[in-house]
């Protein structure tokens, strides 16, 4: 979240676009509703099904899967042609006034520079125009055609409301509703915010719907201001802590890339040349980078053997190590071993039956659970499988529930927050870190005596966490929050690493968080002098314990808040620095005179909000644009490129056709069920709240079909089949779209074979693709038959 869940009490206007908040984040619907009751805020909320958060809202819009960069185009659209948007938060805080390259083009839904053949786009038109010193060119007026908003303007034009409608399906008069609504949000003093999770981002456009979000949030100057933002209703309990510490396969801790084995990777020297930018916050990466060797190699890591960057492991240039791309590296016996620490891929990744067929080929698998999981259990006839025929040796370790024991957690808002032990764990139960711990003591003791060059990683790891099974957590938390080597004591924060080897730190995003004197666990001071809610001594927001991210763009350009209710930093003449409730996310002594003082994106390398993306960063085009879903009975309205020519797609045989597979289906999750359904299915008292695997479908397709409530119905496409029961409601209607009725289904995905309540697998019909950015598999948006069972 650029916000904080605290922050939702401070908007005027909540658009809740591909999430489900009141269900999956209750929490925060109490923040929503103080919003609604005591601020008159307006809550929007579009959704193919009518949902318990629709429920709650003033406006409630339908829309079919997939569709929500039209939904969004067309507000982006509407908005420019009606000059509904912030003018001088566009001007001053965004690169519309920039002037783009002259051979950028859009024709017919492909950006300049594509191969068809490579499936991939040459970016180099994707830039701004530069004058002779190197400089970007800029319209300030912004009316030269090819500044960035005039393009943008141009782009968008196509996103008519009735061209929207035909697309999406949204009645018109609901839809225009929307867009008023929350276009007055730009207004100043006011603020509106988005919501998103995986109805937004389960797409093959995935990435490019957020970037929609983000555009439609510059121009109403939402972005940076108390009640606003871009806001990501992260998932897992501490899933935020996950990817902050690396887990996502191109990173290392704190969103830096890890290195590839290219020749602009092949020694350090030449890594942090190709990844630093020479401006914006980013310019200090060396010194992040280097911190982390120093905290990976510690006394080993020297400024002759480049702090131990060879040790540090290398992603192959061709190799795909995304979720999808690691069971297809399998599929093909590429790997012969995996740990699974809390995840039942089985059940919760897509084409199920496929990936169950992958797992045969791994010799062994350590999974780490607190429950018997379908993954653990791939092998029997339950699965599918024939036991006789796997070779997989399985060993099942139990796992330490979150109460069972200590340590750091990270929400959606970024506050970091300490959790202490309960209880006791149970049985021979462990704390994953533990676990982890005593596997790396087991291995450095194997490896001790190697003379192997490619043993040396291991041998050279610093693992300074005492030497029992118990983990000593304190020190890991204090590695992670950075220490000064020449004095030994903590670093203050981030501000304080170097690159010469003299710091240490885990995660540079952390760094702070764990103080010499006075830890984590007792930021717990409730007070809130702003009285919005940003609470400054409860817990540590990172980055530098910032509450709302941009604040900078909370002002106006010459310092002042846009508006007194709103106010969360300013620039004092007096003092000559920012001040006010927030730690300003910006260089505090930046002053008038400097040309960055109208920089607030400063990790961006030109301190502006971004409506063009440049360079490829995004690899789908520097606009969003709508495609159809890969799987889906509509032809793309817009252009002649039906989907997103530059997604992933694994298996283009088991793409289901329209013919034979006519209804759209969505996946979903109810709130009485968590995830693959181990930690809710193993439990009484929920297992009997939804105890029956089902698929949603409308009363008008029910009539369709012939089927009730209850009766079993067979859900089917080319990757799988699943018999479930069928649950009738109104929560689900057909939309009319380009002036055809199309039907949508809704599966849940908690059910498998374990567990005292147990279903079939909706994943078995879910799709092998990728988001051309972030790989993610299209989980909504897919096309099945359904039928009655005999
Ligand atoms: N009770 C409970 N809470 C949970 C979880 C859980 O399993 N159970 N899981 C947690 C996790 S890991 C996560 S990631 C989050 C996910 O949180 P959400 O994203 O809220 O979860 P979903 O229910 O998958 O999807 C949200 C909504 O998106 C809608 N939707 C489907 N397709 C589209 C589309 O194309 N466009 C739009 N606009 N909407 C669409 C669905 O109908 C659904 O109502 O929830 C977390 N919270
Ligand atoms: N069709 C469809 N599929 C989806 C989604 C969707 O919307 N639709 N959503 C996707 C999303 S957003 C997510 S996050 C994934 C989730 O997919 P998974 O991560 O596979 O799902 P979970 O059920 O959350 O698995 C977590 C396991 O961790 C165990 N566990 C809980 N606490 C601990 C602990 O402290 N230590 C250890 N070692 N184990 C623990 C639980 O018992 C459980 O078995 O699924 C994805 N799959
Ligand atoms: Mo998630």
């Amino acid at each position: 979240m650029t916000n904080h869940w605290i922050d939702l009490k401070n908007t005027d206007c909540a658009l809740i676009i591909g999430a489900n908040p009141f269900e999956n984040h209750p929490v925060s619907a109490k923040w929503l509703m103080e919003a609604k009751v005591k601020r008159g805020a307006k809550i929007i909320s579009v959704d193919p099904r009518f949902t318990r958060t629709s429920s709650k809202a003033d406006i409630y819009a339908p829309l079919r899967a997939g569709t929500d960069i039209a939904f969004i185009g067309g507000m982006i659209n509407y908005i420019l042609e009606n000059e509904l948007y912030d003018h001088d938060y566009v001007a001053n805080y965004t690169n519309a006034s920039f002037i783009v390259h002259d051979d950028y083009k859009f024709t017919d839904g492909l950006f300049s520079g594509y191969d068809p053949k490579e499936r991939k786009y040459d970016f180099s038109t994707w830039e701004y125009k530069k004058n002779e010193k190197g400089e970007i060119e800029k319209d300030p007026t912004l009316k030269h055609p090819r500044t960035v908003f005039q393009l943008l303007k141009q782009h968008f034009s196509r996103y008519t409301i009735d061209k929207v409608c035909e697309i999406t399906g949204t009645p018109r008069e609901i839809y225009l509703e929307v867009i008023k609504t929350f276009a007055e949000t730009s207004q100043k003093g006011k603020s509106g915010t988005i919501m998103y999770a995986m109805g937004g981002t389960q797409h093959s456009c995935g990435s490019q719907i957020v970037r929609s979000y983000a555009i439609l949030q510059l121009l109403l100057g939402n972005v940076g201001v108390p009640g606003g933002g871009v806001n990501a209703l992260r998932g897992e309990s501490n899933v935020q802590g996950s990817t902050d510490f690396g887990l996502l396969s191109n990173n290392i801790t704190g969103y830096i890339n890890s290195p590839i084995a290219q020749p602009e990777h092949k020694d350090l020297k030449a890594y942090l040349e190709s990844e630093t930018p020479k401006t914006g916050f980013w310019s200090n990466k060396p010194k992040f980078f280097i911190s982390y060797l120093k905290a990976m190699y510690y006394d080993k890591a020297t400024k002759d053997n480049e702090f131990g960057y060879q040790w540090l492991p290398k992603r192959h240039p061709k190799k795909n190590y995304t979720y999808i791309g690691l069971f297809e590296n399998l599929a093909k016996g590429e790997l012969e071993g995996m740990l699974l620490f809390g995840q039942n891929p089985i059940v919760g990744g897509p084409n199920s039956n496929r990936e169950r067929e992958a797992l045969k080929n791994l010799k062994w698998m350590v999974a780490v659970d607190l429950f018997m999981t379908e993954t653990m259990r791939f092998w029997t006839e339950d699965a599918g499988s024939k036991p006789e025929e796997v070779q997989t040796e399985v060993f099942v370790l139990p796992a330490a529930a979150s109460f069972e024991k200590q340590g750091s957690i990270a929400s959606s808002g970024r506050w970091i927050q300490w959790r202490w032990k309960a209880v006791e764990p149970l049985g021979e139960a462990k704390a994953d870190l533990d676990i982890i711990h005593m596997l790396a003591l087991e291995l450095k003791k194997l490896y001790a005596s190697s003379q192997r060059p490619e043993d040396e990683p291991i041998k050279n790891l610093y693992w300074n966490y005492g030497n029992t099974n118990e983990c000593d957590i304190d020190r890991v938390a204090r590695e992670i929050n950075g220490i000064d080597l020449t004095t030994g004591k903590q670093v203050e924060n981030f501000l304080k690493l170097a690159d010469d080897g003299s710091t240490l730190c885990g995660n540079w995003i952390y760094s702070g968080f764990y103080p010499e004197t006075g830890n984590l666990a007792q930021r717990r001071e409730q007070d809130d002098p702003s009285g919005l809610g940003l609470y400054p001594k409860w817990a540590y927001a990172w980055p530098l314990n910032r509450r709302i991210l941009y604040n900078r763009a909370s002002a106006d350009p010459s310092g002042k808040p846009w508006h007194p209710d709103k106010a969360v930093i300013w620039w004092d003449e007096n003092q000559k620095k920012w001040v006010g409730y927030d730690v300003p996310d910006f260089k505090a002594t930046i002053g008038p005179d400097d040309p960055a003082f109208v920089n607030p994106f400063i990790m961006q390398t030109d301190g502006k909000g971004w409506l063009f993306v440049p360079q490829g960063k995004l690899k789908d085009g520097p606009f969003p644009e709508h495609y159809e879903p890969w799987e889906s009975p509509v032809q793309n309205l817009l252009s002649s490129v039906q989907n997103n020519p530059v997604i992933k797609i694994w298996r283009p045989e088991e793409q289901s056709d329209a013919q034979n597979y006519p209804y759209i289906a969505i996946t979903y999750r109810v709130s009485e069920h968590w995830q693959a359904g181990a930690m809710t299915r193993n439990l009484p008292w929920q297992a009997e709240l939804v105890p029956e695997m089902f698929v949603e479908i409308g009363e008008e397709l029910a009539r369709e079909l012939g089927v009730k409530s209850g009766d079993e119905v067979i859900v089917e496409n080319k990757r799988g089949s699943i018999k479930v029961k069928a649950y009738v409601t109104k929560r689900m209607k057909p939309l009319m779209v380009n002036g055809v009725k199309r039907h949508q289904v809704g599966l849940p995905w908690h059910f498998g074979f374990e567990g005292l309540v147990t279903g079939e697998i909706a994943n078995k019909l879910t799709p092998y693709l990728g988001d051309a950015n972030t790989m993610i598999p299209e989980y909504k948006g897919f096309l099945v038959n359904v039928r009655r069972a005999k």
